[in-house]
């Protein structure tokens, strides 16, 4: 019989334990998810305090601005890209994804990818003088103003604050933004079933992850704002860059196309 020999899995000593205890179901799943974001969040929090003290100065902030609107949008997508690459490798290390048909893998990425990004930008933003991190400095707004999108631009950051006013912890995070890649309702999933019990398990563990923290839980409603608003104000951003820009957009970076086409 081989199911009794895979010491991978074994059924025999969950039948056999005399309770069941779904706390430390959801610590393993925590524990996975945690780790998985931490290796995969490009930054160590550690990183992050000490860069915080490094602004642009004015001068460094006018050379960013006089760029061409072309080359900023080339410039910021290819960070968008390398970030996204690190969204797609937390993804994989989820216990469970990679068990997941690669069609609904993709779905998941695509349509999740943007979201988790600006989630994870809290790490990466100072509320305190509303700040972001880019390319190894800390700078505001102005900073993309060659851009031409000021109102995505300050959509991004009014965000940002919002989202930071929730405080969330790294392991809160983590698995804010495993749940939210793991939506079983986006359209086209072929297994939305087995994506909705991953989710489960992922949002019981959050639930217990709060309450260990005695934290609000209404902090699970308010990322609700980034569904739709950021998403939709990115895509008619990039639509819009398209239509008159046509061949810098063909030269984005492959990843980022494949995500927002
Ligand atoms: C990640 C690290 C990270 C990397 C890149 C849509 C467009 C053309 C411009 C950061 C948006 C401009 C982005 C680079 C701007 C809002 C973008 C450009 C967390 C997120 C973060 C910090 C991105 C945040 C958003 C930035 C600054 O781990």
């Amino acid at each position: 019989f081989p199911f009794s020999s895979d010491l991978n899995f074994p059924f025999s000593t969950l039948n056999h334990s005399p309770t069941f205890y779904p706390h430390r179901f959801a610590d393993r799943i925590a524990q996975n998810v945690v780790k998985s974001h931490l290796e995969t969040c490009q930054y160590t929090a550690e990183e992050l305090k000490h860069l915080a003290w490094s602004l642009y100065s004015p001068e460094e902030v006018r050379a960013l601005q006089s760029k061409s609107c072309e080359a900023m949008w080339q410039q910021c997508s290819l960070h968008i890209s390398n970030a996204i690459q690190y969204v797609v490798e937390f993804a994989k290390r989820i216990d469970g994804f990679m068990e997941l048909c690669q069609n609904d893998q993709i779905i998941l990425l695509k349509a999740g990818c943007l979201e988790v990004l600006l989630l994870r930008m809290i790490r990466a933003f100072n509320p305190l003088n509303n700040t972001v991190l880019f390319e190894g400095k800390f700078g505001g707004v102005q900073m993309f103003k060659a851009l031409g999108c000021d109102d995505l631009i300050s959509a991004v950051f009014e965000l940002g604050r919002t989202l930071c006013r929730l405080q969330l912890s790294d392991e809160e995070l983590a698995l804010f933004t495993a749940a939210v890649l793991l939506s079983p309702d986006r359209p086209w999933l072929t297994e939305s079933k087995k994506v909705q019990k991953l989710q489960d398990k992922i949002y019981v563990a959050l639930q217990h992850e709060i309450q260990k923290k005695h934290s609000a839980e209404d902090k699970l409603s308010k990322v609700a704002v980034l569904r739709g608003t950021i998403c939709n104000l990115h895509l008619d951003k990039l639509e819009f860059f398209r239509l008159l820009h046509p061949e810098t957009a063909m030269n984005f970076p492959p990843l980022y196309k494949e995500v927002f086409n």
